[in-house]
């Protein structure tokens, strides 16, 4: 039984510790400004918001962060991870939907794991460009924002970053315990996946869907295949993670690595309408909105656009 009206707490999580562009830390506080919480009251939600997180002591504690192998602060976006995990594990817990704004998309590995503490049997749509499924052997970039599903799938362990790590707590062990299986992850928008992706993707059959199946099925039919594969019965929780760069560039420019030939306006608001009316969606995701880069105007349309996608996973309608 879930108590009307709803409540959707808001996780602000002004973080670009996983990648290297600047600003990305400032997509949250942008979203709010623009008006998102009272947006979602006028939708009919309760909505919860305690100021964005401050990952202030966890910064200073990682003053001394070198990489671990090729992963680049690995220490920071660890202890960031976890306290996010706690965070959104703790909303999940109270029957709250949990709505992360990022930040660069590392962040998923705690909103995923807070997720799965209370829904244990939840699965991932993952709207994005990119796979984020690099290991730490397979990364070129060494950004861990790259990687998230690459832990949360247990492809990547604390005990394999690469290098040696003589921590006392080893950077990632928290995450040691918490398993996505393959089966119950679900890609949408995906055009730049790197070579050691794609092997993992074909090798572990994950519901993968590219633009290219974008464009010979439709949108419509796109969802539904995916929903087929990862939530046949349509019973299991779905936790929505939507990278801002899954949209096409000329929709949503303010992202840190835009990829041309991506999701119109439409497509990308169709897959939040169709996962609300599922009645299954449990938490979202809204990442790598970044109000740095661009001019003001583009600026203002990735916001507005972040906005509204997020308003359509919530129940927005067109009618
Ligand atoms: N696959 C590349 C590029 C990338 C992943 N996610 C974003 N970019 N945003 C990497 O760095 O792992
Ligand atoms: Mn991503
Ligand atoms: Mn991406």
């Amino acid at each position: 039984f879930i108590p009307e009206p709803r409540t959707v707490a808001i996780v602000g999580c002004p973080f670009s510790g996983g990648q290297h562009r600047l600003g990305v830390d400032e997509g949250p506080i942008h979203l709010v400004n623009a008006g998102l919480g009272q947006q979602l009251k006028d939708l009919g939600w309760q909505v919860e918001f305690d100021g964005h997180h401050q990952f202030e002591d966890i910064s200073a504690a990682c003053q001394s962060d070198p990489p671990i192998g090729k992963l680049k602060n690995p220490r920071l976006v660890s202890n960031v991870t976890e306290a996010v995990a706690k965070v959104v594990g703790g909303h999940a817990a109270k029957g709250q939907l949990p709505l992360t704004l990022g930040g660069d998309h590392s962040l998923a590995m705690g909103t995923i794991a807070g997720t799965l503490s209370k829904h244990p049997d939840a699965v991932v749509i993952w709207i994005d460009a990119h796979a984020d499924i690099n290991t730490p052997e397979s990364t070129d970039s060494g950004n861990i924002h790259g990687m998230p599903l690459a832990f949360l799938t247990s492809l990547a362990s604390s005990g394999n970053l690469g290098g040696v790590v003589t921590d006392e707590v080893r950077p990632f062990s928290w995450l040691d315990k918490i398993h996505l299986p393959t089966s119950r992850l679900a890609y949408i928008g995906l055009r730049d996946v790197d070579a050691g992706e794609k092997a993992v993707l074909r090798e572990h059959n994950i519901a993968a869907y590219s633009m290219h199946e974008v464009d010979r099925y439709g949108i419509g039919k796109v969802v539904e295949m995916a929903l087929d594969r990862v939530n046949p019965g349509r019973r299991a929780p779905v936790h929505l993670s939507f990278d801002v760069d899954a949209l096409d560039p000329t929709v949503a420019p303010s992202t840190g690595t835009p990829v041309r030939g991506g999701l119109t306006f439409r497509e990308g608001h169709y897959i939040c309408e169709r996962l609300f009316e599922t009645g299954l969606v449990v938490a979202v995701d809204l990442m790598e909105v970044n109000p740095s880069l661009k001019d003001a105007e583009s600026v203002e349309q990735t916001v507005a656009v972040g906005c509204s996608l997020v308003r359509a996973a919530l129940g927005e309608t067109l009618l």
